[in-house]
C-alpha cells in the first residue's frame, strides 16, 4: 500500500512552551533516519542522549531519542521519538529537518490509523485512545482504559461468533431447500437469536452513559427566583462565576460550567428563576430553563427554606423523578418557614450556599445518583460512542427482522441475508470490514501527531 510507504513525521505534544516537546516519525525510513541523524540505531525502546544536528551540521538541541522497531511498535512500523526542549521553535526546527530528510507531514490521526492498518489494534481501541486523551473524569478514564484493553472488542467477538454459528447452521440448509430444519435446530437458532438480540440491546443501553462520560452529566439547577441557585453554582465551581444579588430575577440567561464531583464530570447549568408571573425578559429566561431541562440528566431543585415552599411548573416537574433529582433546601442559616416536604420520594438535603454548609452531603447525594446511571455489561465498564450506537441500532433492526422471518418460517435465504447485514454492522465496530470512508471520518477527528 503506497500510503504506508511514506515515513511520516509530526509534533506529538501541543505547540507551546513546556519542559519538553516530542517529535516523532514512523515508517520504513525511520531506522535509516535514526542512523543518519545520530550515527547509530540503538537497541529498540532504549532512550539515548545526543546532539541533534541538521543536515548542515548545525546544532539544533541536545535531545533524548528512542528508536522503536516494527512490528512491535505503536504504529507497527519502525519509529523514532525525539524529546527536545519544549520550545516550539526548537521542535519546529527538528520537524523541518525531518521533512528535509524525506519525511512527509503526518495527517491528523495518521499514527493511530497506521496502528490500526498494521493490525496493532481494532477501531474500538483506536477510539479508546481518543477517549483517553479527552477523558475529563476518573470514570471516563476507567472506561477508556477498559475499551483500550479490548472490553468492547471481546464483547463484539462474542456476538459475532454466535452470529456466524447461526448463519452456518441456516446456510447449511439453504442448499437443500426441500429439507426442513429439524425441530431441535430451530429451537437452538431461535434461542441464539434471542441471545444475540439481548447482547445487542445490552450494549445499546450503555450508549447514554457513554455520552455522560464523554460530555459530562448535564446537571441543571432550578428553583424560584432568589432561592440561591447562582450562589450554589458558585460554591460548587469554587469561584464567583455567576452574579448573585438579593434582587429576584438576577439570572436571565443560563450559564454552564464543568465540575468534577468524585469520579464524575458534571456540566452544571445555572438557570433563570421560575417566577410564576414574569416580565418579558424574565419569561424568555424561563423558556430557556425549560428548554435546558428537556435534555437534563440530573436536577438540583433549590428551595429557599426560609420562605413558603413554591411549586414547580408542570413541564419541569414532569421530568423530575426520585432517580434524577435532589431537593436542596437552601438558606438553613435563616429561621425556617413551615414548609412540608416536597415529595416523599426525592432525596433531600439542607445547605447554606452563603456560608458553605452542607455541601459535602449534597455532593454525596449527587454522586450516588450519578453512580446509578452507570450500566455494566458483565463485569466490564462499557460505554459505547455514537458511532458504535449507530452500527448496533442497524444491527438490531437486521436481527429483529431475521427473528421475525425465522419465526414466520419465511425462506431461509431471507433470514440469512438479514443476518449477513447484522454481521456487516457488527464488523463496523471493530473496523474489520473494508470501509475507507469510516476510517477517514474516524481518524480525521484525531489530532496531528496522534
Ligand atoms: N442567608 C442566606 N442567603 C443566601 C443563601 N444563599 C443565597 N443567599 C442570598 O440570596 C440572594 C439570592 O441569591 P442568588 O444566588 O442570586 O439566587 P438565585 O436563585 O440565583 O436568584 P435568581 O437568579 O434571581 O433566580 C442573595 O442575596 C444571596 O446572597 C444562604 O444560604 N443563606
Ligand atoms: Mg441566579
Amino acid at each position: 500500500m503506497s500510503f504506508l510507504a511514506d515515513t511520516i513525521a509530526a509534533l506529538a505534544t501541543p505547540v507551546g512552551t513546556s519542559a519538553i516537546a516530542v517529535v516523532r516519525a514512523s515508517g520504513p525510513q525511520a531506522s535509516a533516519l535514526t542512523r543518519a541523524i545520530f550515527r547509530e540505531t540503538p537497541p529498540p525502546r532504549t532512550a539515548r542522549h545526543a546532539d541533534y544536528r541538521d543536515t548542515h551540521g548545525q546544532l539544533i538541541d541536545d535531545v533524548l531519542f528512542t528508536y522503536f522497531a516494527g512490528p512491535g511498535s505503536f504504529t507497527g512500523e519502525d519509529s523514532l521519538e525525539i524529546s527536545c526542549h519544549g520550545n516550539p521553535f526548537i521542535a519546529q526546527k527538528i520537524l523541518e529537518d525531518l521533512l528535509g530528510r524525506g519525511c512527509r507531514p503526518a495527517e491528523g490521526g495518521e499514527f493511530s490509523k497506521r496502528a490500526f492498518l498494521n493490525g496493532r489494534m481494532d477501531l474500538s481501541q483506536a477510539e479508546a485512545i481518543m477517549d483517553l486523551i479527552h477523558a475529563r473524569s476518573e470514570r471516563a478514564l476507567a472506561a477508556a482504559h477498559q475499551q483500550l484493553r479490548g472490553s468492547l472488542e471481546r464483547k463484539m467477538n462474542e456476538l459475532i461468533a454466535i452470529l456466524i454459528g447461526i448463519l452456518a447452521n441456516i446456510e447449511a440448509y439453504i442448499d437443500f431447500p426441500d429439507e426442513d430444519l429439524p425441530a431441535e435446530d430451530r429451537e437452538l437458532i431461535s434461542a441464539q437469536l434471542d441471545k444475540l438480540l439481548a447482547g445487542t440491546r445490552q450494549l445499546l443501553a450503555t450508549s447514554h452513559y457513554g455520552e455522560l462520560l464523554r460530555e459530562g452529566i448535564k446537571t441543571i439547577i432550578v428553583g424560584e427566583p432568589n432561592a440561591g441557585k447562582s450562589s450554589l453554582l458558585n460554591r460548587l465551581v469554587g469561584r464567583d462565576r455567576a452574579l448573585v444579588s438579593s434582587e429576584p430575577g438576577t439570572t436571565r440567561d443560563y450559564l454552564e460550567e464543568r465540575i468534577i464531583l468524585g469520579p464524575h464530570c458534571l456540566r452544571l447549568i445555572d438557570t433563570a428563576g421560575l417566577n410564576p408571573s414574569p416580565g418579558t425578559l424574565e419569561k424568555q429566561g424561563i423558556d430557556k430553563t425549560l428548554e435546558q431541562a428537556e435534555g437534563a440528566d440530573l436536577f438540583l431543585w433549590v428551595i429557599d427554606s426560609s420562605r413558603p415552599t413554591p411549586t414547580l411548573p408542570a413541564a419541569l416537574a414532569g421530568r423530575m423523578t426520585a432517580g434524577n433529582t435532589v431537593v436542596v433546601y437552601n438558606k438553613v442559616d435563616l429561621p425556617p418557614a413551615v414548609c412540608p416536604s416536597q415529595n416523599q420520594n426525592f432525596p433531600e438535603t439542607k445547605i447554606s450556599a452563603l456560608h458553605g454548609d452542607g455541601l459535602e452531603g449534597l455532593s454525596r447525594m449527587v454522586i450516588n445518583l450519578a453512580e446509578s446511571f452507570q450500566v455494566k455489561v458483565g463485569d466490564d465498564l462499557i460505554a459505547i460512542n455514537a458511532r458504535h450506537s449507530h452500527a448496533l441500532q442497524e444491527a438490531r433492526l437486521c436481527l429483529e427482522s431475521a427473528k421475525a422471518k425465522f419465526c414466520a418460517n419465511i425462506y431461509s435465504e431471507l433470514v440469512a441475508s438479514d443476518l449477513r447485514g447484522a454481521l456487516d454492522f457488527f464488523g463496523q465496530i471493530s473496523g474489520k470490514i473494508d470501509n475507507e470512508k469510516i476510517l477517514d471520518l474516524l481518524f480525521s477527528k484525531f489530532c496531528i501527531g496522534k
